[in-house]
């Protein structure tokens, strides 16, 4: 283990010679990806409801026994366009503490988001606290799946059953995921996932909504296409969120290889679990036991009154060893723009939130972190908590000496 004067924030060697990112993507089989690039370039159908996005549909349908997978751009438009189909407006019930697409899907159609804090032990919306919040202009609830994990959706759904609400989920994070028997996918009015480039399963950019509402799915895959329903036919106002071939075609190969990226996940996560023993003041994030999981994200939190350092030094030790660790999703979207100038006193109802923002470190994984790297970057982690007071006495030295370098009056031109 390295003395602390050799940590990389003081001058020393980084842990790593290249910068290990949270979200490295996950790439399936190479040669096969090239075949179905070529088939798709011979056949000249690179979109609109081409024959990959309709393989992908149909399997990712089966995998998660639903029986609408409606493929789409990104999670973004996805959210955006089932909150329209299902007739969101005036307010919705949504967690800050998620990334800021999930309010932004809202705000972006003038639905006004209304942030609801989470349970700490689940980082999930506190289905009590939705309760509070729900008045007569509240049309639906929009709950986040964190980390992969379900949220509390037997609640949610007694919820929006008594009081006459939409349900939609935000199940960007929770791909092959299951709540009990029943994968995640199949709950609430509709679901929406994102395969985005750093989920670990992905079509480069590209989403889908999920469901079991045959009426929903037409209109769907109407509102997504523009409205049109045949040529020169257009009968509902829409967009374009339509899924190209060269994405379907990742996914399609990314699906083949998916027990392979959920098993490499579920091995960085338990060797992360070894690693970190008995650390004080690092919990994490457990992962059910019950529920089927993707074990994507490695989320720890740091208990400074245990830790003896706040998780932004740590965040800073690990970053100058070349560790891109994240603090998602911080600050909570209710202290990003708009949503703060909108409702600057937001944070009062969210005392929960606010402080888990203070306290998440999200570590990578994937096909690409193995477990000398998790060996190394635990060991950054161990080294900043085992010496936290020297730690912070030489960044204070270092941070004065630096305020006085600033602080000293500019040089003087020379008199020509
Ligand atoms: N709802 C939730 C709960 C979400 O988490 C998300 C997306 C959405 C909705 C919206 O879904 P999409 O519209 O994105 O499909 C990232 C992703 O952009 C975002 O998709 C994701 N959640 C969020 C949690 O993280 P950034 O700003 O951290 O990502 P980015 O692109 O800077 O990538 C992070 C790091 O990953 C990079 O520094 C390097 C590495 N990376 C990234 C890409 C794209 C690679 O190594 N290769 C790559 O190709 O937001």
């Amino acid at each position: 283990m390295k003395h602390v004067t050799d940590l990389a924030i003081f001058g020393g060697t980084p842990a790593f010679t290249e910068k290990l990112h949270v979200g490295r993507p996950n790439i399936g089989n190479r040669e096969k990806l090239l075949e179905r690039i070529n088939d798709m370039l011979d056949r000249r159908w690179l979109t609109n409801n081409g024959p990959f996005v309709q393989e992908l549909e149909r399997k990712i349908e089966a995998r998660l026994g639903v029986k609408h997978c409606v493929l789409m751009c990104n999670g973004t438009i996805a959210l955006e366009i089932l909150a329209r189909a299902v007739g969101l407006k005036g307010e919705v019930i949504v967690p800050s503490f998620t990334f800021v697409a999930t309010p932004h899907s809202l705000q972006w159609q003038e639905i006004t988001p209304v942030f609801c804090d989470i349970d700490p032990a689940t980082h999930t919306l506190d289905p009590r606290r939705v309760e509070e919040l729900i008045t007569p202009r509240t049309t639906g609830i929009l709950a986040v799946h964190l980390w992969s994990r379900p949220c509390d959706i037997d609640a949610l759904t007694a919820i929006a059953k008594k009081r006459n609400l939409k349900l939609i989920f935000d199940a960007s994070h929770a791909f092959d995921c299951s709540y009990g028997s029943r994968m995640i996918g199949n709950f609430g009015d509709a679901e929406v996932f994102s395969f985005h480039g750093t989920k670990f399963f992905n079509t480069l950019e590209g989403g889908a909504v999920t469901t079991n509402d045959d009426a929903l799915a037409k209109k769907l895959r109407l509102m997504k296409n523009f409205g049109f329903a045949g040529y020169d036919d257009v009968i509902y106002i829409g967009t374009n969120g339509k899924m190209n071939e060269m994405c379907a075609a990742m996914g399609l190969v990314g699906l083949d290889d998916l027990s392979h990226f959920i098993t490499t996940n579920q091995r960085n996560y338990e060797s992360y679990q070894r690693y970190l023993r008995g650390l004080p003041g690092v919990s994490l994030l457990p992962y059910s036991e019950v529920n089927r999981s993707n074990y994507q994200y490695v989320v720890l939190e740091i208990d400074e009154s245990l830790s003896g350092i706040h998780r932004d030094y740590l965040l800073e030790l690990l970053h100058a060893e070349n560790v891109i660790a994240r603090r998602y999703f911080y600050p909570g979207c209710h202290r990003m723009e708009p949503y703060r100038s909108y409702f600057p006193h937001a944070g009062l109802l969210l005392p929960e939130t606010d402080k888990m923002a203070q306290r998440v470190l999200v570590l990578p994984t994937g096909t690409a972190v193995s477990d000398e790297h998790i060996k190394a970057i635990c060991n950054v982690l161990r080294q900043g908590i085992e010496n936290a007071a020297a730690i912070k006495e030489r960044w204070s030295t270092r941070n004065q000496a630096a305020l006085q370098r600033h602080a000293e009056p500019p040089a003087i031109p020379a008199a020509r």
